[in-house]
């Protein structure tokens, strides 16, 4: 009998050490897989879907491509980021972007600032008229107090920022005429994207702005259903744009940033070591990708950095040199006639100074003038 109630004891206890060994297994297993930095360690999705705006061949689409594949390799393909070109996610409306990201309907997105300014309106900084005129002011606003006041305003909104890329300064292409001064603009009808400071700007100018998703936008210029649109040099090499367009204006009228930024309830799910993964392949994408961008606008610079470190030799070095061979007539308005355009869009600068806010303005104003004014960046 004794006997009998020791056996059972025993046997008792070995069910408990084995409960307890079956409860450990799967304690390290939901570490290992789950991995142990995560709020819920939820299950990976087998892919992640990214918007992009434009098309594969463009510099902004092989960036996208490049974010793709650093993701997968440096995550041992546990992410798998596949970007959907052509904002085939939003059936074209590209201003949506940030909308549906936030949302979690699109789980990442490498997108203009243009696009995901009707979400966050502190991004038309970019577009005020002739305010960031070159690659050194717009470097001193993204590393400065401005860029910071921007990413944490898109973490407000979950929106997770992971680094710059660039599309470009936006140059002003048409059929009809050169372009010099404000005059010239006058009923010129412009094809511009569907973000009211647009409208504004080219009202401001006296052309007659139409607008229209990017997706549209080609088929409007082979169809002549609009004289002219505006566009920075990467885009309008890959969609050659002399077949439509023999004038060009390069006045750096604005400048065109891409942020590559992800669903903040997803990211925050993800353990740390993804995270880490994936940033550190943002931050590599979007160099390479801003550089793409730049390559023959800033001298050997970027044409180097593509070499050196990424192993890319570029084969278009002298994009203004090609636009030229093509037939292009290129303008380049001096100081006076900038002056002449700024008279003219000031009311449009009184307008979207308070809608993107004086403290973002005033720190951008801050940042050019190399005083960040924040030791915090
Ligand atoms: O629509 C445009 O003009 C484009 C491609 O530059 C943007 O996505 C802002």
């Amino acid at each position: 009998m004794n006997f009998q109630i020791l056996q059972s004891a025993e046997d008792e206890m070995k069910r408990t050490i084995s409960g307890i060994g079956f409860v450990v297994a799967m304690c390290l297993l939901f570490i290992v897989v789950g991995g142990c930095g995560g709020k819920s360690g939820g299950a990976l999705k087998k892919e992640y879907r990214m918007q992009v705006t434009v098309g594969p061949t463009t510099y902004w689409g092989m960036g996208a491509a490049k974010f793709a594949e650093l993701v997968k390799q440096k995550t041992s393909g546990r992410i798998v980021v596949k970007p959907y070109f052509g904002s085939q996610l939003l059936k074209g409306a590209q201003l949506n972007s940030a909308q549906m990201v936030a949302e979690g309907a699109i789980d990442c997105a490498f997108e203009s600032t243009i696009n995901t300014a009707p979400m966050i309106p502190e991004m038309n900084l970019f577009t005020l008229p002739f305010f960031v005129n070159n690659y050194e002011n717009l470097d001193k606003i993204e590393k400065g107090a401005a860029g910071g006041m921007i990413f944490r305003k898109m973490l407000k909104k979950n929106l997770m920022p992971l680094a710059w890329g660039e599309n470009g300064f936006r140059q002003l292409t048409n059929s009809k005429k050169a372009v010099g001064s404000p005059d010239d603009l006058k009923h010129l009808k412009v094809r511009v994207v569907g973000s009211p400071i647009f409208i504004d700007i080219f009202r401001a100018l006296g052309a007659d702005p139409v607008n229209m998703n990017w997706g549209d936008a080609v088929t409007a210029f082979q169809q002549k259903t609009v004289d002219g649109q505006e566009n920075p040099v990467a885009i309008l090499l890959a969609v050659q744009i002399w077949q439509y367009h023999k004038y060009a204006c390069f006045w750096n009228y604005a400048v065109d940033p891409l942020v590559i930024y992800w669903n903040k309830d997803e990211w925050d799910a993800f353990p740390d070591d993804i995270k880490k993964q994936i940033k550190q392949a943002a931050i590599e994408a979007g160099e390479f990708e801003k550089a793409l961008c730049r390559a023959g606008l800033d001298g050997d610079t970027s044409i180097n950095l593509l070499k050196k470190k990424f192993h890319y030799d570029i084969p278009e070095k002298k994009p203004l040199e090609l636009l030229k061979e093509k037939g292009m007539r290129i303008t380049r308005p001096g100081k006076s006639e900038i002056e002449a355009f700024k008279k003219k869009v000031k009311p449009v600068m009184d307008k979207w100074i308070p809608i993107i806010g004086e403290d973002v303005y005033g720190a951008a104003l801050k940042d050019m003038l190399g005083n960040t004014g924040s030791p915090r960046r």
